[in-house]
C-alpha cells in the first residue's frame, strides 16, 4: 500500500472526530464500527442474493448442508449478534422484531448507547437487483445504568439522536452517516474491506428538481397533495417545472439520491394508510436526521419528524423529506 495514501477509513474518521471532544470515550465509534462490520456481512450476502436459484431459496439447503435464510431475517439476525457482542450497546430495536430486545449481560446493563434498525429495507427490489440499504439510529439510554435497558430508552424523539445512518447496497455500497458534527459518506473498498472516506461534509441542495412518490396511489390522497402534484408536473422555466419524476420504491436509494442532488421524497397517508407506510422509529427518524444534519427538512405535513413524541415501537407517520425549499414549497400547499 502507498505510505503517502490519502484514504481515510470509516474507523479513523471517527477516532480523529472524538478526539476533538475532551470528555468522548470513544463509544459511538465503536458502535459505528461494529454497525459498520454487520454491514459488510449483510453486504456480501446482498451481492449473491441473484444466485439464490443457484444456491437455494428461504428455507431451501445448499450444497454444504446449511439452510438458506431470508436476505431481511439474516440481515436482521447479523446486526443483533454483532450488537450483542459489543462492548456498548444495551439493546436494539428492529423493524423485524415485535419488541425491543435488552441485552442482560453484565458488560451491556452499563452501556450508555441502545440502538435502532431497519436491517434490510426496500427488501421487495431484492428481486430485481435494485439498491436496497440497511438504515440505523443511536440514542443514550435514559434509563439508569446498571439494569437492563427498557421501552423508554427506544420511544425518544427523533432530535435525541446521537447518530444516525444508512448503508446503501448498489452499485457500489456506501455507508452515509450523520452526528451533530454533519455528514460523512464512505464508500466500501471490496479489496480492502473497509469503508474509506468518499464523501466528505455532505450537503442537501436547497432546493431540487425531482419529486419522488408512489404516484399510483393517487386516487387515495387528500385533495391538497394532489393539488401539489399537479404544480410539480405544470410549466413554468422560472422555476425549473415541470419537475422530473423518480421513484425506485427503496426509500435509502431514493433518499440518498435525494440527498446528493436535491429533490423531494413523499410517503403520505393516504385512505388506505390513514397514519403513512413507513416507520417512524426505523426509517423516518434516521432519515429524517440525516438529512436535517445537511441542510434538508423531514416534516410529517404538520410537525418536524425529529420532534415527533413516539408512543409506540412500530408507529407509522406521513413524510416530506428533502431539499428545504422543496419541502417549504409542499408545506405551503398542504398546511
Ligand atoms: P419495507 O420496510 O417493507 O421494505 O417497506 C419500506 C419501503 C421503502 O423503502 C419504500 O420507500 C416504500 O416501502 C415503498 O412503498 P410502496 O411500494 O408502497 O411505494
Ligand atoms: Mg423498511
Amino acid at each position: 500500500m502507498n505510505p503517502n495514501r490519502h484514504l481515510m477509513t470509516l474507523d479513523e474518521f471517527t477516532i480523529h472526530q472524538t478526539r476533538q471532544f475532551k470528555h468522548a470515550t470513544g463509544e459511538l465509534s465503536t458502535l459505528l464500527r461494529d454497525i459498520g462490520l454487520a454491514c459488510k456481512f449483510i453486504n456480501k450476502q446482498v451481492n449473491k442474493a441473484g444466485l439464490v436459484d443457484i444456491l437455494g431459496a428461504h428455507g431451501a439447503v445448499n450444497v454444504q448442508g446449511e439452510e438458506q435464510m431470508k436476505l431481511d431475517i439474516f440481515a436482521n439476525e447479523v446486526l443483533i449478534n454483532v450488537l450483542r457482542n459489543s462492548s456498548d450497546c444495551a439493546g436494539i430495536a428492529s423493524e423485524e422484531n415485535d419488541s425491543y430486545v435488552a441485552f442482560e449481560d453484565e458488560h451491556s446493563i452499563n452501556s450508555k448507547y441502545v440502538v435502532m434498525f431497519d436491517p434490510l429495507d426496500g427488501s421487495s427490489n431484492i428481486d430485481v437487483n435494485a439498491s436496497i440499504g440497511t438504515i440505523f439510529c443511536i440514542y443514550k439510554r435514559v434509563s439508569p445504568l446498571g439494569k437492563p435497558c427498557n421501552e423508554t430508552d427506544f420511544l425518544q424523539k427523533g432530535k435525541n439522536i446521537m447518530a444516525a445512518g444508512y448503508v446503501i447496497y448498489g452499485s457500489s455500497t456506501m455507508m452515509v452517516y450523520a452526528t451533530r458534527l454533519g455528514v460523512n459518506g464512505f464508500t466500501l473498498e471490496p479489496s480492502v474491506g473497509e469503508f474509506c472516506l468518499s464523501h466528505k461534509d455532505m450537503k442537501c441542495p436547497e432546493d431540487g428538481k425531482i419529486y419522488s412518490i408512489n404516484q399510483g396511489n393517487s386516487s387515495k390522497y387528500d385533495a391538497k397533495l394532489i393539488q401539489f402534484l399537479q404544480y410539480c408536473m405544470e410549466d413554468d422555466k422560472e422555476t425549473s417545472r415541470p419537475y422530473s419524476h423518480r421513484y425506485i420504491g427503496s426509500m435509502v436509494a431514493d433518499l440518498h439520491r435525494t440527498l446528493i442532488k436535491g429533490g423531494l421524497f413523499m410517503y403520505p397517508a393516504d385512505t388506505k394508510s390513514v397514519k403513512g407506510k413507513l416507520r417512524l422509529l426505523y426509517e423516518c427518524n434516521p432519515m429524517s436526521y440525516i438529512i436535517e444534519m445537511a441542510g434538508g427538512i423531514g416534516t410529517d405535513g404538520q410537525n418536524a419528524i425529529l420532534d415527533i413524541e413516539p408512543c409506540e415501537l412500530h408507529q407509522r407517520v406521513p413524510i416530506f423529506i428533502g431539499s428545504k425549499k422543496m419541502v417549504e414549497k409542499a408545506l405551503d400547499f398542504l398546511k
